[in-house]
């Protein structure tokens, strides 16, 4: 089968800059060889470009460069829908989080289209919940998942492409543990299933992930998996715009990876966050590749895993 792989150099919807840098230093860590060797037909379609920053309309208060992260998102939504209907396997390399307002909504148009429902996993420190009315920073990064199912406040952002997304009990957030007091009110509100970190300390990551992989299964879902690289502690990806201690081992993430690739059910990817900028000599963007290398089948020998195999 076939990958596409479409870089995202966006970095205005976070508070740092460096995320810009993130595709080449997926590139330059053998993203592509390595996802050859694991018999994929790799295509890389480039890093996407916004002409000019389109501003044709109002501008909501407490969102910071707005009208960047609307040209962003229209564009990327369009690439995302026809990406998918290509049969290829997208990973949207970023850039921030914001990008996921663009990717998760194109590819959810088209998997609507094949009637069947969209579930997006948030393997993230945070929650992504903000709205303009619950965001401390403004800062559009931490508002692509409540964008993304439907929350009011940046309702012309995607001007008059359709606003197909995934409604709340189709989010699943993975290794949360930053949440802002207005929007951990809201995701009560909206009941949004959470597999915080404490939840991993004291169940395990098999048990929350499989979870998932059932509420996908149950409905003939499809997944896709939107991977903030500060989900990983900081002794393991230093190279983050936005550390929070206390995050996933790198077996702990591994883990999550080999069960997802064996759901057989991951239709496309986001991997964000990269700052490569204040990254150790590659060790951040090495361990990203590594970590996409077994949500594509790379496995530590050629054995059935304990999950597949009859005990
Ligand atoms: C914080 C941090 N909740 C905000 N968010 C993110 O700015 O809304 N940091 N996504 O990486
Ligand atoms: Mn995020
Ligand atoms: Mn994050
Ligand atoms: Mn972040």
């Amino acid at each position: 089968s076939r990958i596409a792989l479409l870089g995202v150099p966006i970095e205005i919807g976070a508070s740092q800059a460096g995320p810009l840098m993130g595709p080449d230093a997926l590139r330059t860590a053998g993203i592509a060889r390595l996802l050859e060797q694991l018999d994929f037909q790799v295509d890389d379609h480039g890093n996407l470009a916004i002409p000019q920053v389109v501003a044709d309309g109002p501008v909501p208060a407490n969102t910071r460069f707005y009208d960047e992260v609307k040209t962003w998102t229209r564009a990327l939504s369009e690439r995302a829908y026809w990406l998918a209907h290509s049969g290829a396997i997208p990973i949207f390399m970023g850039g921030d989080h914001s990008l996921s307002m663009g990717s998760i909504n194109g590819v959810a148009r088209y998997w609507q289209e094949k009637g069947r429902p969209l579930f997006a996993l948030w393997v993230d420190a945070h929650a992504d919940y903000n709205t303009p009315a619950t965001t401390i920073t403004g800062n559009m990064h931490g508002m692509s998942a409540a964008f993304l199912c439907g929350e009011p406040g940046l309702d012309d952002l995607l001007g008059g492409l359709p606003r197909a997304s995934i409604p709340p009990d189709q989010l699943d957030l993975i290794g949360t543990r930053s949440v802002d007091p207005l929007e951990r009110k809201l995701l009560r509100q909206r009941n949004v299933s959470i597999a915080d970190m404490r939840q991993i300390d004291e169940f395990g990551v098999a048990v929350l992930t499989r979870r998932v992989i059932e509420r996908v299964r149950a409905k003939n879902g499809v997944l896709h998996v939107s991977f903030d690289v500060d989900f990983l502690d900081p002794a393991v990806a230093p190279g983050v715009g936005t550390t929070v201690p206390g995050g996933a081992t790198y077996r702990e993430a591994h883990l999550i990876m080999e069960l997802l690739h064996d759901s057989g059910l991951v239709r496309s990817l986001d991997i964000v966050e990269l700052n490569p900028f204040l990254d150790e000599r590659g060790r951040t963007a090495r361990v990203a590749v590594e970590l996409i290398g077994s949500l594509f089948g790379l496995q530590i020998t050629d054995r059935q895993t304990p999950s597949n195999a009859v005990l």
